[in-house]
């Protein structure tokens, strides 16, 4: 590679045994494994620190050229999270009567969602993603950013990660349209909501759906 006319710095590198390997890998296989969707929070009020931390934990995700096109915004203000709730659930009321496929709805029937989202305002916090489909720069220009979805939905994922690893859980909720969060929160036109997710405690009395994970068999294939 040519190093010779940008900054680099060695690399931090920690090699594990290939037994320490496999016990790590089994760890988090393990551990994430008991994640699971909770539609039902209780409001019990999280740290401040740990959605900072879980926040900057989604931020080390690879994204396109490194420009990190995401904003996080925090929500933990009562009025507007009723706000966003009732904005949400008057789009999911038209999605459940109708705008929703007949088999779509028969695919959701066992997680027994409906239009109501009452996490909305019980959940202590609200982390709405917005990606930047563009940046703009000091003077107001418009600066390119590259494969934005996919590294938007990377952070997404290790942001899941991390709500699980502290402790705590989520729903990956995708009120249909979604543009009410760009108005609500009043954001610059070039970001665009791409998810909400609650944070919280599981109420006491949460449950889930009894549902399963695909086996190794069904989600690889191997050229060996
Ligand atoms: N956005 C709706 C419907 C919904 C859609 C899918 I795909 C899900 O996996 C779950 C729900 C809602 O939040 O209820």
């Amino acid at each position: 590679m040519n190093h010779a006319n940008q900054a680099f710095q060695p690399l931090v590198y920690r090699e594990f045994s290939p037994e320490e390997m496999l016990a790590r890998a089994t760890a988090l296989l393990d551990q994430l494994s008991a994640r699971r969707t909770v539609r039902e929070f209780s409001d019990r009020p999280v740290d401040r620190k740990i959605i900072e931390a879980i926040l900057l934990t989604a931020s080390t995700a690879p994204s396109g050229a490194n420009k990190q096109p995401w904003t996080f915004c925090v929500v933990s203000d009562p009025a507007v999270k009723a706000q966003i709730r009732t904005a949400a659930e008057k789009e999911e009321y038209e999605n459940y009567h109708g705008r929703m496929s007949d088999d779509w709805l028969a695919d959701l029937q066992k997680f027994g969602t409906d239009w109501h989202k009452p996490f909305l305002t019980t959940a202590p916090y609200l982390i709405v993603v917005f990606k930047k489909a563009y940046d703009l720069g000091s003077t107001g220009e418009k600066e390119k950013n590259y494969y934005v979805t996919e590294s938007v939905g990377l952070a997404c994922g290790l942001l899941i990660s991390a709500i699980h690893h502290a402790g705590l859980v989520t729903v990956t909720h995708t009120p249909s349209p979604l543009n009410f969060l760009q108005k609500i929160l009043g954001r610059p036109d070039n970001e665009r909501p791409f998810l909400l997710l609650p944070v919280g405690y599981p109420a006491a009395d949460a449950q889930v759906p009894s549902i399963g994970r695909k086996g190794l068999d069904e989600i690889s294939v191997w050229f060996e």
